[in-house]
């Protein structure tokens, strides 16, 4: 598409949405204004830098495509790249296995800030802020339970962990003038039948109180709920009904991974409802097929539905959005942009909603107008705008970002 093309069909576009009383140059603002937390991980498979120990906690990626990132480098080479493609400002989200160790084995109750300056000198330097993750999986004292275990021994070193964590993204924080938002997800579960779910509850919570304790005004703490993991199929410690009333009772951010619930369960619907009780959410955008499988996010019915849950309730400045997906079988930067650029679809589907209008038909009783406007709003002139979006912010136009990726993969990736 030339530029005249796309202006053209963007002022035909305005003026549709303009009409039903949208004003798309707001929509296409309030999406540039918007970051997306870039989930590192997707670069690398979930793999990091600490020993390359194989993945473990309930997930799994699937696939070997040529081309992981096997480096700090390699790592910071393709998000940069993957951001090259990607209109706006965002955010980069690290786990702890992906600190700057030096090449020194660096245990997760050892772990510190020194360790991730470096991290903040690339995030100044790309116009990035950063956001963190403690990491309870892929360590020989994962086992079945972290913070959890009855073992006091395990659960002080993961409570050790997590604190050191906090302290991390404290500085994080600090150092770029804006929260840094740290995700708590353990994998605490059992394979099998257990009689023992209201006691590791009470350890969970026990463990999570103490880690919250300090006070860290560079941070935010959010806390993941599951349905189960691999391996783990029979119990979740960390279950939503658990989570729910962690962070309604301590005043948590509660985060909300689109995978971790039952397959035909609306995940949308959670929003409101969770947003009366929590103070903030944490959107891990994901796509499970069949089960959590962490598929490339694409725009689908769950997506869209879920940010138009979040535009219809005000809460754009309360739901920070996070990417969670790890795809091993396509090229992975592919995938991450992919995934990227499918949020922000979503987010800008749900901005162009001729809301007003339909607030008033649904105020009214006018239950056939109502939904005829809802059918209606899907053929509107969507792309349009979603492409004069990319232009104006000078990343490439529709299917542009193919052949970008095919050259980076000839020069770059194919050589690893
Ligand atoms: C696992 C959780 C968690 C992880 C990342 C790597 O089921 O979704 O968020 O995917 O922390
Ligand atoms: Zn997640």
């Amino acid at each position: 598409m030339n530029e005249a093309q796309i202006l053209k069909s963007y002022e035909i576009a305005r003026e549709r949405y303009a009409a039903l009383g949208v004003d798309t140059d707001k929509a296409v603002e309030t999406l540039e204004r918007t970051p997306i937390s870039l989930h590192c991980w997707q670069t690398d498979d979930v793999v990091g830098f600490e020993s390359g120990q194989a993945l473990s906690g309930g997930i799994q990626t699937t696939g070997n495509y040529p081309g992981r990132a096997r480096n700090i480098d390699e790592v910071r080479s393709d998000v940069k790249f993957a951001k090259s493609l990607i209109a706006g400002r965002h955010r980069l989200n690290l786990h702890e296995i992906y600190g700057d160790f030096g090449g020194k084995f660096v245990d997760r109750d050892q772990c510190g800030p020194e360790h991730f300056e470096s991290w903040i000198q690339w995030a100044r330097e790309n116009d990035m802020k950063l956001d963190f993750n403690s990491t309870s999986f892929s360590h020989p004292k994962s086992g079945d339970l972290s913070l959890a275990n009855p073992d006091s021994n395990i659960r002080s070193f993961w409570i050790e962990h997590t604190k050191r964590c906090r302290r991390i993204a404290d500085a994080m924080g600090k150092a770029q003038g804006d929260p840094c938002i740290m995700n708590i997800w353990v994998h605490d579960g059992s394979k099998d039948l257990t009689v023992e779910r209201k006691r590791y509850r009470e350890l969970l919570a026990a463990s999570l109180d103490e880690i919250l304790r300090e006070d860290l005004p560079g941070m935010k703490n959010c806390v993941e709920a599951k349905l189960f993991g691999i391996g783990l199929e029979s119990y979740t410690v960390g279950s939503m009904d658990f989570f729910e009333g962690y962070c309604a009772t301590r005043k948590v951010m509660y985060t909300l991974d689109t995978g971790h619930y039952e397959p035909t369960e609306n995940v949308a619907d959670k929003v409101s409802a969770l947003l009366l009780f929590v103070p903030e959410l944490m959107l891990h955008v994901s796509r499970p097929v069949r089960w959590d499988s962490d598929h490339v996010t694409i725009m689908n019915d769950p997506t869209l539905d879920l940010f138009k849950e979040i535009v219809r309730a005000g809460a754009l400045e309360r739901a920070h959005i996070g990417l969670d997906y790890f795809d091993a079988s396509i090229n992975r930067i592919g995938a991450y942009v992919i995934g990227t650029r499918a949020t922000q679809k979503c987010l800008l589907s749900a901005l162009l909603e001729p809301l007003a209008k339909l607030r008033v038909y649904e105020d009214s009783g006018c239950g056939f107008q109502r939904l005829a406007l809802l059918e209606e709003a899907k053929t509107l002139p969507f792309g349009a705008v979603f492409d004069y979006f990319n232009y104006k912010n000078g990343v490439p136009v529709g299917p542009e970002f193919i052949p970008e990726i095919e050259k980076y993969e000839r020069e770059v990736t194919s050589k690893r």
